[in-house]
């Protein structure tokens, strides 16, 4: 893959040299530039604005420190961030990531996928991501409460329910958006939206907790049916056990899905008669153990060490829900190899650029993460809509909304695809789609001098 148009490829060498060291930005910039060309080709009016040039420069990038006190007395200092990337189409909105791996790059490679995804789900979501790279694996639970207070007490300045709008992601569940809630509301004396994922109790919504993994696989079944096919019956490995990897279960259960791996950070489980998702549960949500635990309560099934083996199982359908860059070029080919016949993304940016290439030299039906995990911030987009009109929605309304956002996010990645001449490229599709609303809004909005 290239970048073939000359002014799309010169604004990615400027921002390569400005931006390097972060190769998960320049990757998600890649991609997306590479879809992109013929669209400058046949618009230069974006050209002329400058819309490629600007839409790769956060609007805003904080960074700040957050000290804490751990349970021992020891002063701790990690770092914090959020990135405000683009507001053409209304408030910041994306989630806060808590891991050790969090770095400028991952931020900002987030918050730019977070640009097109939110404009793919037709809701008025500007980008953006934050998180920090606090490890919350073993700490407990006054250590977990301490530094989500320490971190709302910088970032609470930076949001607002019309300005951004944090949310979960990987490290960040319901437990720790109920503390950042808190510590928000202590410190400005103010209950309103300014977080999504929250307690329905608090101004949550119905389906949140499930959502991105529903809209997965509400979106693979779209993806499905117009190839002929279907999820019934068809066997499926998903990857990690997390809040998206959990609900993306559950719901290819209900259509008939046989289940047969689900993994961590540490390993991944097989259980050839089906994953007991209740059991999964059970480890993961309440007592956050080890997946490795599975075997001990199920009989038939079996443990292996080291996460990246889960794509040797042989399967129909792959869900990868972990994290980025989890499924390589070999791992793709041994998939195809296998007979996996569709591979729909919960994760952000799951597949390498030779894994996506792959896929899509052999046939595979490919959902990419834009288009097939937006089901999640589209809840939270629902969310707020429910804050502001301070209202309610009963599950039932809230998942019918959702079916229909994914459904109708499959039909505007076809169309864009077919329209540019890549016809079932759901990757270039997703692209542009997602971001010729951005682009006219900038352009709409003209350029501050
Ligand atoms: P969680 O924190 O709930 O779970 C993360 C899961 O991934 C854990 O099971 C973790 O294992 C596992 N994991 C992490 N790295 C690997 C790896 N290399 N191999 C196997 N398993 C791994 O996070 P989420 O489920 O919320 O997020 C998962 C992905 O989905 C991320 O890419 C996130 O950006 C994306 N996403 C999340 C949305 C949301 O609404 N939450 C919305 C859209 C996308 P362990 O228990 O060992 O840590
Ligand atoms: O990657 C994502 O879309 C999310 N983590 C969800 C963001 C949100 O604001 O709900």
């Amino acid at each position: 893959m290239e970048i073939k148009n000359k002014h799309l490829s010169e604004v990615y060498g400027e921002l390569a040299a400005r931006n390097a060291g972060e190769p998960e930005f320049l990757q998600a910039v890649a991609e997306v530039f590479e879809s992109l060309s013929p669209v400058a080709d046949a618009h230069p009016e974006y050209v002329k604005a400058g819309i490629f040039s600007r839409i790769v420069e956060p609007e805003r990038f904080v960074q700040f420190r957050v000290s804490w006190v751990d349970d021992e007395g020891n002063v701790r200092v990690n770092r914090g961030y959020r990135v405000q990337f683009n507001s053409a189409l209304g408030p910041y909105k994306g989630g806060l990531r808590f891991n050790k791996e969090v770095s400028a790059s991952v931020i900002k490679f987030l918050g730019f996928e977070q640009i097109f995804k939110n404009s793919l789900t037709t809701l008025p979501m500007g980008g953006g991501k934050g998180g920090s790279d606090f490890d919350p694996k073993g700490k407990s639970e006054g250590e977990i409460m301490r530094f989500c207070q320490s971190f709302m007490t910088e970032l609470y300045r930076h949001i607002g329910p019309d300005t951004d709008v944090p949310a979960g992601d990987k490290g960040v569940g319901g437990r720790e958006i109920g503390y950042l809630f808190g510590q928000y509301k202590r410190l400005t004396n103010r209950f309103e939206g300014v977080l999504t994922g929250k307690a329905i109790v608090s101004g949550g919504s119905q389906i949140r907790v499930p959502a991105t993994g529903y809209g997965l696989l509400y979106f693979l079944d779209e993806m499905l049916k117009d190839r002929g096919l279907g999820i019934d019956g068809k066997t499926i490995v998903i990857s990690a056990s997390g809040n998206v990897a959990i609900y993306a279960c559950e719901k290819a259960q209900q259509m008939g899905g046989h289940v047969v791996a689900m993994s961590d950070t540490n390993g991944y489980i097989y259980d050839p008669k089906g994953i007991k998702l209740d059991v999964v549960k059970q480890i993961k949500e309440v007592e956050r153990g080890r997946i490795s635990e599975y075997t001990k309560r199920v009989p038939g099934s079996t443990y292996t060490e080291g996460s990246r083996g889960i794509w040797t199982i042989p399967c129909d359908i792959a869900l990868p829900c972990a994290t980025q860059n989890e499924i390589d070029g070999e791992d793709a080919k041994t998939l195809v190899k296998n007979g996996c016949f569709a591979v729909a993304e919960g994760a952000n940016m799951p597949s390498t650029p030779e894994a996506v290439e792959c896929f899509l030299a052999n046939g595979v039906a490919f959902a990419p993460a834009k288009a097939s995990n937006a089901g999640g911030v589209a809840t939270s987009g629902l969310e707020m809509t429910q804050n502001s009109i301070r209202l309610p929605w009963t599950a039932e309304e809230v998942d019918e909304k959702l079916h229909g956002i994914m459904r109708n996010i499959y039909a505007a990645a076809k169309d864009a695809a077919a329209e540019y001449g890549m016809a079932g490229n759901l990757v270039a599709g997703a692209n542009i789609a997602g971001f010729k609303k951005v682009a006219d809004a900038m352009l709409w909005q003209g350029i501050a001098y």
